[in-house]
C-alpha cells in the first residue's frame, strides 16, 4: 500500500472548514509543517456542501465567526443577523485568502484510512488517489454533521425523477419551477428549505415524521451602527462568548419557569418570540431539566402553531409533543405560515409510514404521491459518523470503529483524544460541547488547546501523547451523568444516535457548557496534561 518515499509532515489535518483552516494557520504560524486534505474543490466544509435553498446559520452572524484575530473581525462585515450559506462561504474564502491557506491544502482528496505505526511513531494517511503521506500528528476536522443519512428506502434506485440530500447539494441551481416536489424531514434543514421550495415548486408535499418546535428567526439586515459597536467591543464580546454556556454572549437566566406567574412567563415568552432566535430556549434555567418547566414553553409554541396555521387538521398534525429543546431548537422564516399555502400538503409519516420510493414518486402505507423531485432533509450520522467513515487505526491495529463499538457509546477523553490512539486529536469530537454550542467558539478552543499541546511537546522533547484509559472512562461517565440530569436523554434524536438504525444509543455531546468545559481543558493542560501519558521515546524495546 505504501511507497518507500512518502511525504512527511509534522501534522496532517482532514478538512478545510472552520476547524481545518484555523488549525493550519495556527500550527503553521508556530513553525510546523502541515498538510490539509479536503474532499471538496474549495474551502468551507459544512458551508461548502450545504447549498440547499434557504440554508443559513442559526447563530447570529457577529458571533458566528473566528475571534482569534481582531484584525480579521474588524475587516469582515456581515450583512444580516442570520447569514445565508453563500455569505458564510465567502467569509471562509476571505479567511483562506487573508492567511494564504490554500497553498497547504490539497483539494478534491479524500482520506480513506489513517494508521498509527508504532515502529516510527507516525500516522500513515491513505488518500483516495492511491497515494499516502505520513505525519507525527493526525488531526481530524471532519465536522460533526458531514456523514449524510439517506434512509435505505426500498426502490430509491428506480426513482425516475431527481433526488438530492441537502448536505450534498449540487453547485448548479436546482430548478423546482413547475415541479411536484416531495421533501422528507422537518429538522433544522427541512424547516429552512420548505418555505423557499414552496415558493417555487408547483406543489410541495412535506413528509413529516416528528413535528417540531420552531421560533421565528426575524432575520433582518444589520444596522451599520450595531456592527460598529460590535467591532468596537470585540474583546468583551470574545470574552463573554468564551466564558458562556452556549458560545454566544447570553447571560444565563437564574430563574425557574415555575417561580414566576403565568402572566409574567407569557410576557417573557412573547418577548422572546417577537425578538426572534433562540430566546425561548434560554428564557429560564430549568427549561431543559424540569418537565413542568419544559411544558410551559412547549405549550406556548403549540398555541402559536394553532394561531398561525389556518386549517385545524393541519395545525393539529404540526403540534410537537416531545420535550421542547431536546431535539435541536429550530428557528425559522415563515415555516408554519407555509402550510397556509394552496400548493403545500403535509403528510404524517408516523401515522402512515413510507413504504417505498416508486419510479413515479413515493408510497406510504396509505397513499401514493407522484413526484418529480425528492429532497432528503433526513439529517446525518452525527458526531461519530464522519470519523467512522475513515478506517482509523491506533495501536495494535485496533480501529476506532472497534473501540467505539460502531455507535454512540463512545469513549473519548474530552472529545479530543482517544486511549490507544497516540498523537491523534479530534476537533469537536464526540463528548465535547460541539454542536450544542456556537461552533466557531468551540472549534477555536479545540484548535488552540491542540496546537498549544503540540508546542508543549516540542518544547519538552516529547514524542507521544496518549489519553489514559482511566481518564477517558471518567470523562465519558461524567459526560453521561450530565446528560442524564437533563431531559435530553428522554428524546430520540441524533444526539443520542437514535436516528440511525442499529446505532447503539448513548449521548454524544457534552452538556456542561462551553465556559466550564474550557476551564476544565485549560486546567488539564496547566497540570502537565493530566490524564494523558506523555513519552519521550516511542520505541518498543524488544528483548
Ligand atoms: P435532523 O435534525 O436530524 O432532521 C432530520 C429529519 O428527517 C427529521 O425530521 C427526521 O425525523 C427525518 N427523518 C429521518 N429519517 C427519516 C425516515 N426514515 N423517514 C422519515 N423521516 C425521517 O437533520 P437536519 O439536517 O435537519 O439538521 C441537522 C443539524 O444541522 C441540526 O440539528 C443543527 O445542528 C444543524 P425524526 O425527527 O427523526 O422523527
Amino acid at each position: 500500500k505504501q511507497s518507500n518515499q512518502v511525504a512527511n509532515y509534522d501534522a496532517i489535518v482532514i478538512g478545510a472548514g472552520f476547524s481545518g483552516l484555523y488549525t493550519l494557520h495556527r500550527l503553521r504560524e508556530a513553525g510546523f509543517s502541515v498538510r490539509v486534505f479536503e474532499a471538496g474543490e474549495g474551502v468551507g466544509g459544512t458551508w461548502y456542501w450545504n447549498r440547499y435553498p434557504g440554508a443559513r446559520c442559526d447563530s447570529e452572524s457577529i458571533y458566528y465567526n473566528y475571534t482569534f484575530s481582531e484584525e480579521l473581525y474588524k475587516e469582515w462585515t456581515w450583512t444580516s443577523r442570520y447569514p445565508e450559506q453563500p455569505e458564510i462561504l465567502s467569509y471562509l474564502n476571505f479567511v483562506a485568502t487573508k492567511f494564504d491557506l490554500r497553498r497547504d491544502i490539497q483539494f478534491k482528496t479524500r482520506v480513506t484510512a489513517a494508521h498509527y505505526n508504532e515502529e516510527n511513531n507516525k500516522w500513515h494517511v491513505y488518500l483516495n488517489d492511491g497515494t499516502s503521506v505520513s505525519a507525527k500528528y493526525f488531526i481530524t476536522g471532519v465536522g460533526c454533521l458531514s456523514a449524510s443519512n439517506v434512509p435505505n428506502f426500498k426502490g430509491i434506485n428506480h426513482f425516475k425523477g431527481e433526488w438530492y440530500h441537502t448536505g450534498h447539494w449540487p453547485h448548479e441551481k436546482v430548478d423546482f419551477k413547475g415541479k411536484r416536489v416531495g421533501i422528507i424531514g422537518t429538522g433544522s434543514t427541512g424547516v429552512q428549505a420548505i418555505p423557499v421550495i414552496a415558493q417555487e415548486a408547483e406543489h410541495l408535499t412535506v413528509f413529516q415524521r416528528t413535528p417540531q418546535y420552531c421560533a421565528p428567526a426575524r432575520n433582518h439586515p444589520y444596522d451599520p451602527e450595531y456592527i460598529r459597536q460590535a467591532k468596537e467591543n470585540f474583546s468583551e464580546i470574545k470574552r463573554q462568548m468564551r466564558e458562556s454556556q452556549g458560545g454566544q454572549p447570553v447571560i444565563p437566566s437564574t430563574k425557574s419557569a415555575l417561580e414566576v406567574s403565568p402572566e409574567e412567563r407569557k410576557r417573557v415568552y412573547e418577548e422572546a418570540w417577537e425578538k426572534g432566535g433562540l430566546g425561548l430556549f434560554t428564557a429560564y434555567y430549568d427549561v431543559t431539566i424540569n418537565e413542568a418547566a419544559n411544558e410551559t414553553v412547549a405549550e406556548f409554541v403549540r398555541t402559536k402553531i394553532r394561531e398561525i396555521v389556518k386549517d385545524p387538521k393541519v395545525s393539529q398534525n404540526l403540534l410537537p409533543s416531545y420535550f421542547y429543546g431536546t431535539k435541536r431548537p429550530i428557528i425559522d422564516t415563515n415555516y408554519y405560515e407555509t402550510y397556509n399555502r394552496e400548493n403545500v400538503t403535509l403528510v404524517d409519516v408516523k401515522k402512515a409510514a413510507i413504504e417505498e420510493i416508486t419510479p413515479q414518486g413515493l408510497r406510504t402505507t396509505e397513499a401514493e404521491y407522484e413526484l418529480d423531485t425528492i429532497v432528503f432533509a433526513t439529517g446525518y450520522d452525527g458526531m461519530t459518523g464522519p470519523l467512522l467513515k475513515i478506517d482509523i487505526r491506533g495501536k495494535d491495529g485496533v480501529s476506532l470503529k472497534e473501540k467505539w463499538a460502531g455507535g454512540a457509546q463512545t469513549r473519548t477523553y474530552l472529545g479530543i483524544a482517544n486511549a490507544g490512539f497516540p498523537n491523534m486529536f479530534m476537533i469537536t469530537g464526540p463528548e465535547s460541547p460541539s454542536v450544542l454550542s456556537n461552533m466557531p467558539v468551540s472549534i477555536e478552543q479545540h484548535v488552540e488547546w491542540i496546537s498549544d499541546c503540540i508546542e508543549y511537546m516540542r518544547e519538552h522533547g516529547l514524542e507521544t501523547i496518549e489519553a489514559n484509559v482511566e481518564a477517558e472512562e471518567a470523562w465519558s461517565k461524567h459526560c453521561r451523568e450530565v446528560a442524564e440530569s437533563t431531559l435530553f436523554t428522554k428524546t430520540d434524536s441524533w444526539y443520542t444516535g437514535a436516528n440511525i438504525p442499529g446505532k447503539p444509543r448513548g449521548f454524544l455531546i457534552y452538556l456542561g457548557g462551553v465556559g466550564a468545559y474550557r476551564q476544565k481543558c485549560t486546567e488539564i493542560a496547566e497540570n502537565g496534561y493530566e490524564g494523558f501519558a506523555l513519552m519521550t521515546s516511542f520505541k518498543t524495546i524488544s528483548l
